[in-house]
């Protein structure tokens, strides 16, 4: 499932270009035009889902490739063994803005907590 108007979709097939660190059949994984660590990489699907939660109802797995690809980032990164935080925004409460499911791969710095 695609969805024309979504930004992440047009990142899938090409037509928006983006600093890509990894890929799979199913994923990819892009870094975020606005950084908020030294390490900041999107994990996306490339089918589209508005949020994990639709994602989880939709799509049994996909959730589980999601984090073990954000496992894979920050083992590439170098911040899997001091720690890192993924981050799924969930509604535009919590901050989210792209509606295209995406996990954010925070490490690089100190994370505090709470977040804001
Ligand atoms: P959020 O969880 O929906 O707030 O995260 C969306 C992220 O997508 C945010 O960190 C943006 O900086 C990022 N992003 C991007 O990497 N490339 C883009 O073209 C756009 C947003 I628009």
């Amino acid at each position: 499932m695609v969805d024309p108007d979504c930004l992440f979709c047009k990142i899938v097939k090409g037509e928006v270009p983006a600093d890509i660190v990894r890929e799979t059949e199913r994923t990819l994984a892009f870094r975020d035009i606005n950084p908020q660590a030294p390490t900041h990489v999107l994990v996306i699907p490339r089918e589209h889902h508005r949020d994990a939660v639709a994602a989880a109802i939709a799509d049994n797995g996909l959730l589980d490739e999601i984090v073990r690809e954000a496992h894979q980032v920050a083992e590439a990164e170098g911040i899997a063994e001091t720690g890192y935080r993924i981050v799924l925004n969930t509604g535009p409460g919590a901050g989210q803005t792209v509606f295209h499911l995406h996990a954010h791969v925070l490490g690089g710095r100190g994370l505090n907590w709470p977040p804001g």
